[in-house]
């Protein structure tokens, strides 16, 4: 007798004696890329809130597989804002397939009382337990080398053992945690037929060589990004449902048809409002302000060039959700932007550092927000050196880095003194240091000067 039970979207298998718990297998994760910006974290929020409401069948759980900076947490802080739970990966764990036991059988009972157990189930492993407290498994070779070594040794078997007898103790366990392709492994190179899983210090179920016959495969739906390399780890081995994005798409191949919603728009909250909309569903006040926030800070704004008509009315929009005034709102959040004085210089350039090759020369860019370009001179030379240690270690020609004053549209740009340098269309302020009024897009505005200079 087997029944599938869909209960809060965790999937329990039920025969007559286990709970086959498939933790996370009901559930499906949205999840921004690594190095979590705002909008990453708020469209992987707001879209689990939407989905949510528009399928009850399944549970859409926000995570996000980095960690925050400083300045992301203290405007989520400042904003009263819960970021998404961290999840390390989506590679399959041993919590995944673990079986847990429904009956408890004593070591001190004798044999006879597994005879029922056996007869219905037929385990190649049981748990068996001292006064409450897990013992170890006992394993169908476990008692056909006693029967076989009593019969062996004595030629008959006089009484019916005690349970314990049998039992051979202390062997290997796996963790919870542990990865479903670690477990197989060992539990295909080991003698018995079960592993022990423990929650740390805790008995928490137990697998068998029948639990990895097929590796389960996490449900995930990527916002903010769409490629495999920036997403969560583990991803190759999850499957990908969905993706809800504005960068240029270079999404793997998938299996079985997915959704795709991407579009060119300033921010992965504006497509994420949108969804809302097509499903005639007005955002709370609260979810409302978290996609504000995504979009405002994408967008710096709505002041950068990627920001279309589409974001503006949106923003519009949501501002008269949650009663806030645009402007208001975006000075205060990026009020919460640390300066870059303060911050480890590798850590600040590396948060959003990205890489190109045009031309056969390797090009890293990275861009960090600022409210300020007044105290940029406390800070450029250690700047300097460190982003030439950046090109270094990452085997670049060329890396620079834009300091945007996302209050004033006014970009400073860093370089590691490149030949192609002296063709940037930017007044030199001095040695690698070159002044960018009106600039504040990498994607829009300095890549395509720095193509155009290497051509030159
Ligand atoms: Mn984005």
């Amino acid at each position: 007798m087997i029944a599938t039970i869909f209960k809060n979207g965790v999937v329990v298998v039920i025969d007559s004696f286990f709970v086959w718990e498939r933790n996370n297998m009901g559930k499906i994760f949205i999840t921004g890329h690594k190095n979590p910006d705002l909008d990453s974290i708020c469209s992987a929020y707001a879209y689990s809130v939407l989905k949510n409401r528009i399928d009850e069948e399944n549970e859409y759980i926000p995570v996000r597989p980095g960690h925050l900076s400083n300045s992301t947490k203290a405007i989520l802080s400042a904003l009263s804002i819960k970021a998404p739970v961290y999840m390390r990966n989506v590679y399959p764990k041993v919590s995944d397939v673990m079986l847990i036991p429904e009956e408890k059988f004593e070591a001190d009972m004798p044999l006879t009382s597994l005879a029922k157990h056996y007869k219905t189930v037929n385990p190649s492993v049981i748990p068996i337990y001292d006064k409450g407290k897990f013992l170890g498994l006992l394993s169908v070779d476990d008692i056909s080398w006693w029967f076989m070594h009593k019969l062996g040794t004595e030629g008959a078997i006089a009484d019916v053992p005690k349970i314990r007898e049998l039992l051979r103790i202390k062997e290997d366990s796996v963790q919870l945690t542990d990865l479903f392709e670690e477990a197989k492994s060992l539990i295909t190179s080991f003698k018995k037929r079960g592993l022990a899983v423990f929650d740390g210090d805790e008995f928490a179920g137990y697998v068998t060589r029948r639990c990895f016959l097929k590796a389960p495969s996490y449900k995930v739906i990527l916002v903010d990004h769409n490629e495999a390399r920036q997403s969560i780890p583990g991803i190759e081995t999850a499957t990908i449902v969905e993706i809800v994005d504005h960068h240029r798409l270079d999404a793997s191949k998938t299996s079985l048809p997915i959704f795709i919603d991407t579009e060119p728009v300033g921010s992965t909250c504006t497509i994420v409002y949108q969804s809302f909309l097509r499903h005639r569903i007005i955002p709370d006040e609260y979810t409302a302000k978290v996609m504000l926030t995504g979009l405002i800070s994408d967008t710096l704004i709505l002041k950068s060039p990627t920001t279309t008509v589409v974001d503006v009315n949106t923003a519009g929009a949501l501002a008269t959700i949650c009663q806030v005034d645009i402007n208001e709102f975006g000075n205060e959040m990026f009020s919460h932007v640390e300066s870059l004085a303060s911050r480890e210089p590798k850590a600040a350039i590396l948060s959003d550092f990205k890489k190109y090759t045009e031309e056969g020369v390797n090009m890293g860019i990275g861009q960090c927000e600022v409210t300020t370009l007044n105290d940029i001179e406390d800070y450029r030379d250690t700047y300097l050196e460190i982003l030439e240690n950046i090109r270094e270690e990452e085997k670049l020609d060329w890396a620079v880095v834009m300091i945007t004053n996302v209050l004033k549209e006014h970009s400073i740009l860093l370089t590691t003194g490149f030949r192609s340098e002296k063709n940037l269309p930017y007044n030199m302020i001095r040695e690698k240091v070159y002044d960018m009024p009106d600039v504040m897009s990498r994607k829009k505005q300095l890549l395509p000067e720095m193509v155009y200079a290497l051509k030159n």
